[in-house]
Parts: C-alpha cells; structure tokens; sequence
C-alpha cells in the first residue's frame, strides 16, 4: 500500500457537543497525518452541492439543514490505505450498527446526525478535497 489522502468532516453536531479534541486525536493515533484542517461554516448552496449525489432521497432537505446548523471541521488526512482506513474507524452510517470504538459508535446521535463524513473512494476524495481545499493549503 501507498501513501494515500483522503477528505475528512467533523459535522456541526460532534463539534458543537464538544468532541473535536477526542475525535482529531483518535485519527493520529490511527496513524494519519492531519494535511490541513480548517473550521468551516458551510453555506446551504454548498451543503447541497457537496450532497448533489443524494438531491432525489427524502433526507436531503434535512441533510442540507444540519450541515449547516454550526461550524464543521474539515480536513485532508494522509496514511497507507487512507480512505478505507478512515472509514473504517468513522464507522457505519447509521450509529446503531457501527462497530464499537468506531467514531460514529462513540458519539453519533443518529443516522442523521452522524458526526463524521469520508470520501467512500479515491476518486471522491480528488473531488471531496479541492471541494474545500486550494492547492496551496495542502502540504
Ligand atoms: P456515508 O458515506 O457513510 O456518509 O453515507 P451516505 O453517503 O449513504 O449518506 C450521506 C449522509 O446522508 C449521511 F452521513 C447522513 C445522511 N443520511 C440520512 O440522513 N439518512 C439516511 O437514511 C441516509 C443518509
């Protein structure tokens, strides 16, 4: 394996209950490298072109809502296998079957309001991360 990037959100509601700190430092135990990270207030316009794939599913109003009730942290992470790894240690969509220890196990209210985002593939991560990020911000 190579190394690899991956893009990364902490959503509005682990970083308004207070979970940023325990959630950045179980990724570098992980063994990521954090690429950048900045906080970031998402706007309705781009939580519904991020989400675009899902526009036609009965959830996307209230996605595109919570998205942006508050900030989010956003980031680019880098190890071997970085995308499945990440999603891995976030764990399964809806919290009530993610492993335990998992990201989304530990601190996901609902399938709804799950705490963490990953790009499911490499090639959602080389559209995830210029999404947020510009060339010059990643080291
Ligand atoms: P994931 O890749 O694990 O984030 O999951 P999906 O791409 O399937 O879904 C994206 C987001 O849509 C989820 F994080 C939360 C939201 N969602 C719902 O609100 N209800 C659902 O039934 C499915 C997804």
């Amino acid at each position: 394996m190579s190394l690899e990037r991956t893009f990364g959100m902490i959503k509005p509601d682990a970083v308004a209950k207070g979970h940023l700190g325990a959630i950045l430092s179980f990724i570098e135990e992980n063994g990521f490298r954090i690429v950048a990270l900045k906080t970031k207030r998402i706007s309705r316009h781009e939580a519904e072109a991020f989400y675009a794939v899902h526009k036609e599913r009965p959830f996307f109003g209230g996605l595109v809502t919570f998205m942006t009730e508050g900030p989010a942290v956003v980031m680019v992470l880098e190890r071997e296998g970085a995308v499945t790894k990440w999603r891995e240690i976030m764990g399964a969509t809806n919290p009530a079957n993610a492993t335990e220890g998992t990201i989304r196990k530990r601190f996901a209210e609902s399938i709804e309001r799950n705490s963490v985002h990953g790009s499911d593939a490499a090639e959602t991560a080389a559209q995830e991360i210029p999404f947020f990020f510009s060339q010059s911000e990643l080291s």
